[in-house]
């Protein structure tokens, strides 16, 4: 596919929570003007894609999100020009999970967190959504606080649970997190235990790379890269960090790690439309405007995306073969150091699109409106 058929068909997907109050475990700063139930999420969430137009889907996150009438949420985003995406699972936030959920050594607590995920997937065929995201909070905070082994036991039970109640369309995606909130064992810490178990579990099992769950340094675009050459990576959740897990503004801390994951997502054959590679967001503004925060994230995303197209490929394996390290090298850095603003206003402005989303927001007075109009916003819950 060429650059530009690429860039017309990318698809991002944002997450629901992103447009709620957010916060660290010190503040959550209420914002004017959030939205004060699923369906101004949606409608939010809608503003971006209207700007954008490569966001045409949201991800739920139940039961945050949680309504009487899934078929009429799934209207209501289709009257707004998006449709319902990815449903995130929560086995977090309740009393009984302190000591995890499907890893839980409770048979109680693992009944209820299986319970639960088997309700996303009631969900998943009321909204017609394909995946279902899992990321679990479990683990052990001390040596010898409970068996290690018997815990990937729980776990591998109830995935595949989960799994065998998916319908023949359905996926399961599994996320991993190197920590918290377990501090000193997590039950899927890495992107290889995701992975063992996702093999185990068949086909439309597939795991979620979320870029800001890894020890520092670590090389995320070769787990991107062998796991597309498994037919394993199903899921970005796309955001950025200095530190740990802080889901700032995908592209804001390190622009050109983006450039580099994107790069072998091409190289990978992710961008071909039977791929299957779901790249959603997953951040929060917590101190930011939601709605530009997220519209700046996704041109983040288009513009790395760009630049690796930009990479030519042909160019690039002459001098790798020739063991020209400085020349492939050149060939990479040629791609990154490209202006791709201009190619992307004009491939906006080709589809009727203002060439500057943010510019064109701030001009609609729809942050103004949202202001006057909500009072009373809910905290939305936010990624831990
Ligand atoms: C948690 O750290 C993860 O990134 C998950 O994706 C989580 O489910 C999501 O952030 C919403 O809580
Ligand atoms: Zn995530
Ligand atoms: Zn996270």
């Amino acid at each position: 596919m060429t650059v530009s058929e690429v860039l017309r068909t990318q698809r991002i997907e944002l997450p629901s929570w992103a447009f709620g109050n957010s916060g660290t475990r010190f503040k959550v700063f209420a914002q004017a003007g959030v939205p004060r139930d699923p369906y101004e999420k949606i409608a939010d969430a809608a503003q971006v894609h209207r700007y954008t137009g490569v966001a045409p889907s949201v991800a739920l996150h139940i039961p945050w999100d949680k309504v009487a009438d899934y078929p009429d949420l799934a209207a209501a985003a289709k009257d707004d020009g998006i449709e319902l995406g990815t449903i995130n699972a929560n086995v977090f936030q309740d009393d009984d999970y302190r000591l995890g959920s499907v890893c839980n050594p409770d048979p109680r607590v693992q009944r209820k967190a299986l319970d639960h995920l088997l309700e996303c997937v009631d969900v998943m065929d009321a909204t017609g959504s394909r995946d279902l995201k899992l990321w679990f909070a479990d683990g052990t905070n001390y040596p010898g606080q409970d068996s290690i082994r018997a815990r990937q036991d729980r776990l591998a039970e109830a995935l595949h649970a989960v799994y065998e109640r998916l319908g023949g369309h359905q996926r399961l995606i599994l996320e991993y997190k190197l920590f918290e909130p377990a501090f000193y064992a997590t039950d899927v810490p890495d992107w290889g235990t995701a992975y063992a178990h996702c093999l185990r579990l068949g086909e439309r099992a597939k795991v979620c790379v979320d870029t800001g769950h890894h020890a520092p340094g670590t090389n995320i675009e070769f787990i991107v890269s062998f796991l597309l050459r498994e037919r394993k990576l199903g899921a970005f959740d796309f955001n950025s960090r200095f530190y740990a897990d802080d889901d700032l503004m995908v592209g804001a801390a390190d622009p050109f790690q983006l450039f580099r994951i994107l790069l072998e997502v091409r190289l990978g054959g992710g961008f071909e439309p039977d791929a299957g590679i779901a790249f959603m967001l997953d951040q929060c503004h917590n101190i930011e405007p939601k709605i530009p925060g997220q519209i700046r994230s996704v041109m983040n995303v288009q513009e790395a995306t760009a630049k690796a197209l930009l990479v030519d490929v042909e160019a690039l394996t002459a001098v790798q073969l020739a063991g020209d390290v400085l020349g492939a090298n050149a060939v990479v850095m040629d791609a990154y150091n490209t202006d791709v603003r201009p190619l992307l206003a004009d491939l906006r402005a080709e589809q009727g699109l203002a060439p500057d989303p943010m510019a064109a927001y701030a001009a609609s007075g729809h942050a103004e409106r949202i202001v006057a109009e909500r009072i009373g916003g809910t905290q939305a819950g936010w990624g831990a």
